[in-house]
C-alpha cells in the first residue's frame, strides 16, 4: 500500500467513525470510551460575528500550516457560510509536489443541540478526530448567543475574530465575546478604522491581563493572507502557556458537565411529558413537585 492510499484509508475510518458517533449508532459509546487520553493535538475555537470573516481566516490558516508541512482538522459549526475547500484543496494538490499525503480533514455540523448551545456532538467529534493524531483542530463557530462561551469550553485556545465596524459598539461588546477570548485577531484590517479599533481593543485587553496571560489583539487581512503567521505564532505561545496548569481540568469539568446534562436529559421529551401531566391532573389533586420527583 503506497503512503497515500494508506492516508486516504485513514481519513475514511475517522468518517466512519464520526458517523458512527453522530448517528449514535450501535457501538459509539465503546468507541468514545476506547478514546487513547493524551492527544498532541491542539484544538483552537475561531469565533465572532457572522460575517468577520473566521472562514476566510482559517482558509488561509490551513494554506499556512500545510505550507509548513503540518496536518489541520476543522470542524465547521457555520453552515450558513460554506467554506471553499474544494478549490483550495485542489490547487494545493496540484501546486506541491510534497502534497502527496492528505493532510487535511474537514466536517461540517450542525449548530444547535437539544438543549441550545453547542451541540455536545461537537465535543464527541472533536475527541474522535483528536485521537487521529492531527496537529491542529479548529473549530468554527458564530458567535451569537451562548455558542462562543460553550465554544470555550471545547477549544484549548479560543480566538475571537472581530472587524474595525465593531468599533462603536466595542464598550458594550457582549461580555460573553470578552471573557472567552485568549486572542483576539482584527481582522479587514485593509479598513481605515481598524487601527482605532486595534488600540481601543487592546485599552480593553489590557484590563483583563492576568498573571499568566495578557490577551494579544492581532490585525490580520485574511483575503491577503496577512498577519496569519503571526496569529499562528499567539496560538503556539498560548498553547505552550497553557500547558500544566489547571486549565486542562477545568476544560474537562465544561466537557463534562455539558455531556452529563445532555446524557441526564436524552430521554426527556416535553410531548411526552404534557401527555402525561395531562393524564395526572385528570386523576386530580396534581402536585408539579410530587410529579417530577416521580417521574421517571
Ligand atoms: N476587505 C476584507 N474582506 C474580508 C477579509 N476577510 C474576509 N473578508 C470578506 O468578508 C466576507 C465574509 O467572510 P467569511 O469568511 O465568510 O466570514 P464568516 O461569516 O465570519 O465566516 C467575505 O466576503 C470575505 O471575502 C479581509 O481581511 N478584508
Ligand atoms: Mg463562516
Amino acid at each position: 500500500m503506497t503512503q497515500q492510499t494508506a492516508d486516504i484509508q485513514h481519513l475514511k475510518t475517522l468518517a466512519r467513525r464520526i458517523s458512527l458517533v453522530e448517528n449514535e449508532a450501535v457501538g459509539y459509546e465503546q468507541l468514545l470510551e476506547q478514546l487513547p487520553a493524551g492527544s498532541p493535538t491542539r484544538v483552537i475555537g475561531i469565533t465572532g460575528p457572522p460575517g468577520a470573516g473566521k472562514s476566510t481566516l482559517v482558509n488561509t490558516l490551513i494554506t499556512t500550516l500545510l505550507a509548513q508541512q503540518k496536518t489541520v482538522a476543522i470542524i465547521a459549526v457555520d453552515p450558513s457560510s460554506p467554506f471553499n475547500f474544494g478549490a483550495l484543496l485542489g490547487d494545493r494538490i496540484r501546486m506541491s509536489q510534497h502534497f502527496n499525503n492528505m493532510q487535511v480533514f474537514i466536517r461540517s455540523m450542525a449548530n444547535r443541540g437539544a438543549l441550545g448551545g453547542l451541540s455536545p456532538k461537537i465535543i464527541e467529534v472533536s475527541d474522535v478526530i483528536k485521537a487521529a493524531g492531527f496537529d491542529y483542530l479548529f473549530i468554527e463557530t458564530v458567535g451569537v448567543g451562548q455558542s462562543e462561551v460553550d465554544i470555550a469550553g471545547i477549544a484549548d485556545t479560543t480566538v475571537v475574530v472581530l472587524v474595525p465596524e465593531a468599533g462603536d459598539e466595542i464598550q458594550t461588546m457582549k461580555a460573553g465575546l470578552m471573557e472567552v477570548a485568549d486572542i483576539f485577531v482584527v481582522n479587514k484590517a485593509d479598513r481605515d478604522s481598524a487601527d482605532m479599533f486595534v488600540k481601543n481593543l487592546r485599552l480593553l485587553s489590557a484590563e483583563r491581563h492576568t498573571r499568566d496571560w495578557q490577551i494579544p489583539v492581532l490585525k490580520t487581512i485574511a483575503t491577503r493572507n496577512e498577519g496569519v503567521e503571526e496569529l499562528i505564532a499567539a496560538i503556539d505561545k498560548h498553547q505552550q502557556q497553557i500547558n500544566g496548569q489547571d486549565r486542562r481540568s477545568i476544560l474537562m469539568a465544561d466537557k463534562a458537565w455539558q455531556l452529563i446534562q445532555h446524557r441526564r436529559m436524552r430521554n426527556v421529551n416535553k410531548q411526552q411529558l404534557q401527555q402525561q401531566i395531562q393524564q395526572a391532573l385528570q386523576e386530580g389533586n396534581f402536585n408539579l413537585y410530587r410529579f417530577i420527583n416521580n417521574w421517571q
